[in-house]
C-alpha cells in the first residue's frame, strides 16, 4: 500500500477553501493508502499566536478532520509537537537547504511581505515540511495548489540529501485536487482563500452558522455584468462562487449557467447559500458531538504513539546518514 502525508495548520477554523483543496481529497484517499495526517502547530507558531487560541484551534481541527470523513481506524491522525522527530529532522533539513532558494519561496514572501518583524521561523518553514513529508517514506502528498513550490522543495532536497549522504528517501509525488484547488477569497478574488485572513468576510469557515453563511455569500464581492458565467480571467467572483457550487453540487459549470440565464446574482447568491449550508449542516453535527466526548483524545493519543513509531526509525536513519550522535544498532 502507497502512503500519503499531508497537514494542515490550525491557525484558525478551516475554510471552504481548505476543506475543497485538502480536506475532501484526504476523506477519498485514506481508502486507498496508508494516510497519515497532521496537525502542523509547529507550523502555525512561525507567526505570531495566541496560546489559548491555538490550544483551541488544535483540538477543533482534530474533530474536523473526523467530522469531514477521517475515519481513525483507516488514518493515522496526530499533532505535529507530539512526534518531537519532525522538529530534529526538519533542523537536519535546514542544514542542506540554501538560503536563496528559501527566500524565493511564494508563501514566504506573502507572508513576510510589508511586516517590519519577521521570524526566522517563517523563512525556515520549508525543510520543516520536508521533514514531516520525507519522515514517512510518503509516496504522495495531496494539497492545494498554494504548496506546488514546497513540494518540489521536498523533491530537491530529498534527492540532494541521498545523493550527498545516503539513499534513504523516497522522492514524493504531489497530488492536486481535479477541481477546487484554489479557491479565492470572497472580498479579493484574485488573492486565495486563507483561514487566517483577518477579514472575516472573505472566507466561510466550516463552522460558520446558516446566517453568517448567507451574509457572507451574499455580500461576496462580484462585478457589475449581472451574468452568472464562469470567466476566470474577467470575473473572478462569479467564476469562483460558481467553482463552489459546481464542486458541492456535482453538477457541471455549463449546467449551472443554464439555470440561472436570465436570473441576477441574487438569485444565485441565495442557493448557493442553501448548497453550501446543507454541505455544512452534517459536518456541523459531527463536530459538535467529538467536541464534548472523550474519544478526540484517544484518537491523538494513538495517533501520536503510531507515528512516533514510524517517524522515530526514519530519524535514526538521518541520523547515521549524517553521523550524527553515536553508533547504534
Ligand atoms: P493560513 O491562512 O494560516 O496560511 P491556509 O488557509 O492557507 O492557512 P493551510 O493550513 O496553510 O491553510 O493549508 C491546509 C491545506 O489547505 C493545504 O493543502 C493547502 O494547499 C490547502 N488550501 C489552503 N487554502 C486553499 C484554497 N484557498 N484553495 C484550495 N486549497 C487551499
Ligand atoms: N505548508 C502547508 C502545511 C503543511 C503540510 C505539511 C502540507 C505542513 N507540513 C506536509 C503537506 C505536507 C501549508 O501551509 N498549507
Amino acid at each position: 500500500m502507497k502512503t500519503i502525508f499531508s497537514g494542515i495548520q490550525p491557525s484558525g477554523t478551516i475554510t471552504l477553501g481548505n476543506y475543497i483543496g485538502a480536506m475532501k481529497q484526504f476523506v477519498e484517499l485514506q481508502n486507498e493508502y496508508q494516510c497519515y495526517f497532521c496537525i502542523v502547530d509547529q507550523h502555525a507558531i512561525t507567526v505570531p499566536q495566541d496560546r489559548l487560541e491555538l490550544r483551541k484551534n488544535i483540538r477543533s481541527l482534530a474533530a474536523l478532520y473526523i467530522a469531514c470523513g477521517i475515519d481513525p481506524e483507516k488514518a493515522t491522525l496526530f499533532i505535529q509537537s507530539e512526534v518531537p522527530a519532525h522538529a530534529q529532522a526538519g533542523w537536519m533539513m535546514q542544514c542542506i537547504s540554501y538560503i536563496g532558494e528559501l527566500e524565493r519561496m511564494t508563501q514566504f514572501k506573502d507572508k513576510s511581505a510589508g511586516k517590519d518583524a519577521v521570524s526566522a521561523a517563517l523563512l525556515t518553514y520549508p525543510p520543516l515540511m520536508v521533514a514531516d513529508i520525507l519522515l514517512y517514506s510518503t509516496d504522495l502528498v495531496p494539497v492545494g495548489e498554494d504548496q506546488k513550490q514546497h513540494i518540489e522543495l521536498t523533491r530537491d532536497l530529498a534527492e540532494r540529501f541521498n545523493n550527498k549522504y545516503n539513499d534513504i528517501f523516497k522522492i514524493p509525488e504531489i497530488r492536486l485536487p481535479q477541481v477546487g484547488a484554489r479557491i479565492m477569497s470572497l472580498q479579493e478574488p484574485n488573492k486565495k482563500m486563507s483561514k487566517s485572513d483577518p477579514n472575516t468576510k472573505a472566507t466561510i469557515t466550516l463552522l460558520d452558522d446558516p446566517k453568517q453563511i448567507e451574509k457572507k455569500i451574499k455580500s461576496a464581492v462580484t462585478d457589475s455584468e449581472g451574468i452568472v458565467k464562469y470567466d476566470k480571467e474577467n470575473k473572478p467572483g462569479i467564476s469562483n462562487l460558481l467553482s463552489v457550487y459546481s464542486i458541492f453540487t456535482g453538477r457541471s459549470i455549463s449546467d449551472i449557467e443554464q439555470e440561472y440565464v436570465g436570473k441576477g446574482y441574487g438569485d444565485f447568491k441565495g442557493d448557493l447559500a442553501q448548497v453550501v449550508i446543507r454541505e455544512l449542516e452534517p459536518i456541523q453535527k459531527k463536530y459538535h458531538e467529538l467536541m464534548e466526548s472523550s474519544e478526540l483524545d484517544e484518537i491523538l493519543d494513538q495517533g501520536a504513539q503510531k507515528a512516533n513509531a514510524v517517524a522515530n526509525k526514519m530519524l535514526k536513519k538521518m541520523e547515521n546518514a549524517m553521523g550524527l550522535g553515536r553508533k547504534r544498532k
